[in-house]
């Protein structure tokens, strides 16, 4: 598509890494770009390239070929940007960058990889596998890395997507040659104008425009995937539709056992694959789940079992997510930082016992309750909220449990220590784990989740420090 745009315009809004990684292919490749973001040291930055910076709200649209806008930036819900709104005005077609880079670049195939959680986790994971058995890939999108960021790869290579809705909805050109759904729970609910519009949006990466025989992996653990995969079957009877699952038994996919044993049940195979439970770098049934979709992405791209597991077994987990960060005074410290919903917090918290649990920050929809199951069956002992939800957190927990009011994660981490330390020597807990796992978003208090899990160890490390020489 870019060799279509020479010497045209192109706007782009929001210079964060997206904008910026496209500006600088667009300039490369000889388009005229005019750029904006609300932030000055962004757009002094841009001018760097030689982009042309003007406040998009006031540009004559009729001359711009297309809009570029960065995932964060709202488009129709709750309220367009208003450039956004402009762009509509005038019949500019807006999109991400994703749907750029896929429309321009099109020799190698490309995976998507969606859910409401274990997005990162399983593209990381697939990507990993790939990589490790030699097959050339290059991972991005949500992930972390802008697409524009990445290096070309031939038609031997495969691009791994982490694809957030906000860039699913802006791309609805894309064929993915494999496309994967993990699992759908309430989030980013006003920007999707509601639970259906989210579900709408999650389905939308199935959705081909020109290629047909794809391969659909759908995790079919929940009412909202179980559904999509039935209609997928009926929709795209020429595509492969594999089903995978970590809770239940099912047929033509692969499923995990309660014992978490990996079992291959498609079409002539039948056949138990390998012992989950004895993975420590992916522990934890929700782990289950984003193995048995990167298992079946694997085993579609032509790799064996065996190649595939080994290289699963030496994948490294993400930080911030269950992170193990150390072990002091007997009593251990996790980082789930990236748990920003309930959902994802309910899998940490049924993976562990005797736990000191940190909550808290900026509130999502429907905030913790879902996790009211968790607070009464006795895992958790002890909570320490922070943040701007700290009284509602706090009204809702204490109930269940002794908690505490920190307001900042500091105090929770010190408070949580000891006592943890107390309840250890009396014997009230025999091995306590301080979990990190906010069920919010961080914005309250940190530039990004990453920070605030950042600080977490950072203070697991001061108190070895302090400590040490009395307790260690
Ligand atoms: N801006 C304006 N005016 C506005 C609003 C925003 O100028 O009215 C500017 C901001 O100043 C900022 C830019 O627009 O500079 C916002 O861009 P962005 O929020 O899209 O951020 P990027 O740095 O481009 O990062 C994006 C993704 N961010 C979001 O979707 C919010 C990153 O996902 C992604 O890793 C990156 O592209 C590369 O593809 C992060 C994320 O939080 C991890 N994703 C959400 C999630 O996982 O839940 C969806
Ligand atoms: P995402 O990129 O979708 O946010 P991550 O892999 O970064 O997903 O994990 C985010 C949080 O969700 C972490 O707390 C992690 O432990 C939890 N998590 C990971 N995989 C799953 C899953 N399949 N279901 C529910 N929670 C999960």
């Amino acid at each position: 598509m870019i060799n279509n745009l020479l010497n045209k315009t192109v706007a782009i809004l929001g210079l964060g890494k997206t904008g910026m990684a496209v500006a600088r292919e667009l300039k490369l490749r000889g388009v005229h770009v005019i750029a904006w973001d609300d932030k000055e040291v962004l757009r002094k930055e841009a001018e760097g390239l030689h982009v042309t910076i003007k406040d998009l709200r006031n540009v004559d649209f009729s001359d711009v070929e297309l809009l570029v806008i960065s995932p964060g930036i709202p488009h129709t819900y709750p309220e367009p940007h208003p450039v956004a709104k402009l762009a509509k005005e005038n019949g500019v077609k807006i999109v991400s960058d994703v749907e750029l880079f896929v429309s321009t670049y099109k020799k190698a195939k490309y995976i998507g990889i969606t859910g409401t959680n274990g997005k990162s986790t399983t593209t990381a994971l697939v990507y990993h596998v790939l990589k490790e058995n030699g097959i050339p890939c290059a991972i991005g999108g949500n992930f972390g890395i802008p697409v524009f960021d990445l290096p070309i790869l031939d038609n031997n290579g495969y691009y791994v997507f982490e694809m957030s809705s906000y860039q699913i909805e802006l791309s609805p050109s894309i064929d993915f040659d494999v496309a994967v759904l993990l699992n759908i729970t309430p989030d980013h609910l006003s920007r999707h104008n509601g639970m259906e519009g989210y579900v709408n949006v999650k389905k939308s990466i199935f959705n081909r425009k020109s290629k047909k025989n794809c391969i659909n992996v759908v995790a079919v653990d929940d009412t909202y995937t179980k559904k999509i995969f039935n209609e997928l079957q009926k929709t795209q009877a020429t595509s492969l539709n594999i089903p995978v699952s970590y809770s239940k038994k099912i047929e033509n996919g692969y499923f995990v056992s309660s014992q978490g044993m990996l079992i291959d049940n498609t079409k002539n195979a039948k056949s138990e694959i390998f012992d989950l439970s004895s993975l420590d770098n992916l522990c934890g049934k929700h782990n289950w789940q984003n193995i048995s979709a990167a298992f079946a992405v694997a085993k579609s791209v032509g790799l064996s079992n065996t190649k595939i597991i080994n290289a699963i077994k030496t994948f490294k987990t993400l930080e911030h997510r269950i992170e193990y960060v150390g072990t002091f005074a007997g009593i251990k410290f996790i980082d789930d930082s990236k748990a920003t919903n309930a959902e994802s917090v309910k899998y940490a918290i049924d993976s562990m016992n005797d736990i000191y649990w940190i909550i808290g920050g900026r509130q999502k929809e429907g905030g913790i309750s879902l996790l009211e199951p968790q607070l009464s069956d006795g895992n958790i002992k002890r909570t320490f909220v922070i943040g701007e939800c700290e009284k509602d957190f706090y009204n809702l927990t204490k109930k269940y449990m002794p908690s505490y009011r920190c307001h900042k994660l500091e105090k929770a981490v010190y408070k949580a220590f000891k006592l943890a330390l107390k309840d250890l020597k009396k014997g009230k807990v025999k091995n306590p784990v301080i979990l990190l796992s906010p069920a919010t978003a961080s914005f309250d208090q940190y530039k990004s989740f990453e920070e605030r899990g950042d600080h977490f160890k950072s203070l697991f490390r001061e108190i070895v420090g302090k400590y040490s020489k009395k307790l260690g």
